[in-house]
């Protein structure tokens, strides 16, 4: 085995100045709190300053236009899938119990160094910027948003996974306390995702961390969450916690629920039906009009590369 290179983003979190200070001043907060409720666990306050706010707004990438307007940041901020805080579209009104820092994702599987990252380290030495989305969700809605974030593929050559690794597997927060919705026990719970390497490692993939110029709002899966903008907006998992590296097909959590109606590539097509509705249209959200779906959500040009060979295959479910 040849030496491992130490990468900025593999500083300790007690080496991080402004990290620390921060956890350090919410140590000395949340010990007055507890003691003045006799015991409750303080939670960060929603309005508790983002210790990332100042890497925001980034700079925005010309390179992603949009055919259509942007979804204004108030419709889209109030109307988003998230089922660990509940299955209705307002789950706005019940993320403050996300508790968002500290948070350390764990890059592990197979890789040459398995790894805990915390969320202000791996910032300080990824390339933010801000990229223009389309967002199609398999209900048939769509938005356009203004990400922040850097390529998935920034991160996995950080990490460098063994030539064996064939998928990457992401994993949400489990924590029924924190997120009520996760008692609900007929679900799959943690949310999982998967993508094969050359997806991953493709130029629209997109760890984000910022929306509208500003760190995440929670109810977008702050503090990161990834963006795949040719397939249906589940494969976009919210509030991520572990990435892996694995050699089977990892299953994601709408196909444990449901895989009759699920699967694993989820690829967007207007001409191939949801097996209850149809996908030829779109309902843009915040307009009162539907627009006709474009294959691979008009990203065909960049990924339909991804998938020569494959025609026979289910990859539009
Ligand atoms: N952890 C987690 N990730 C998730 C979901 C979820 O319920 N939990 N919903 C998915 C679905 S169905 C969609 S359409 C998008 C919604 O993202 P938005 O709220 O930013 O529009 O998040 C995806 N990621
Ligand atoms: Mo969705």
């Amino acid at each position: 085995m040849h030496l491992i290179r130490r990468k900025g983003w593999e500083i300790p979190e007690r080496e991080a100045t402004p990290e620390a200070l921060f956890l350090n001043r919410r140590a000395v907060l949340g010990a007055g709190v507890g003691s003045i409720l006799a015991g409750v666990a303080p939670a960060m306050a929603a309005e508790e300053p983002d210790p990332s706010a100042g890497l925001y707004p980034a700079k925005h990438n010309d390179a992603f236009t949009l055919d259509r307007e942007l979804t204004p940041e108030k419709i889209n901020s109030q109307y988003n899938n998230f089922y660990e805080f509940g299955t209705q579209k307002k789950v706005f009104t019940a993320v403050d119990s996300l508790k968002i820092r500290p948070w350390t994702i764990k890059v592990d599987g197979m890789v040459e160094k398995a790894r805990e990252i915390g969320i202000d380290d791996l910032l300080k030495t990824m390339p933010l910027e801000e990229r223009l989305y389309r967002h199609r969700c398999v209900e048939a809605w769509s938005m356009t948003i203004p990400w922040t974030g850097f390529p998935l593929k920034a991160l996995i050559d950080a990490a460098r996974p063994l030539s064996s690794a064939k998928y990457v597997r992401f994993e949400t927060f489990l924590d029924p306390k924190m997120a009520p919705g996760q008692k609900q026990s007929w679900y799959p719970w943690p949310y999982v995702e998967g993508l094969t390497m050359a997806e991953a490692t493709n130029d629209l993939t997109m760890l984000v961390t910022g929306a509208y110029g500003k760190p995440l709002a929670r109810q977008f899966g702050a503090p990161i969450r990834l963006h795949v903008p040719w397939k249906y907006g589940f494969k976009s998992i919210k509030s991520i916690t572990r990435i892996s590296f694995v050699d089977e097909q990892p299953k994601n959590f709408w196909q444990s629920l449901q895989s009759s109606e699920y699967g694993f590539w989820a690829n967007v097509n207007p001409e191939v039906p949801h097996p209850r509705w149809s996908q030829a249209t779109e309902e843009v959200i915040g307009t009162s009009t539907r627009r006709p779906t474009l294959l691979y959500n008009g990203y065909a040009e960049q990924v339909a590369g991804i998938y020569k060979g494959m025609e026979g295959q289910k990859i539009y479910f």
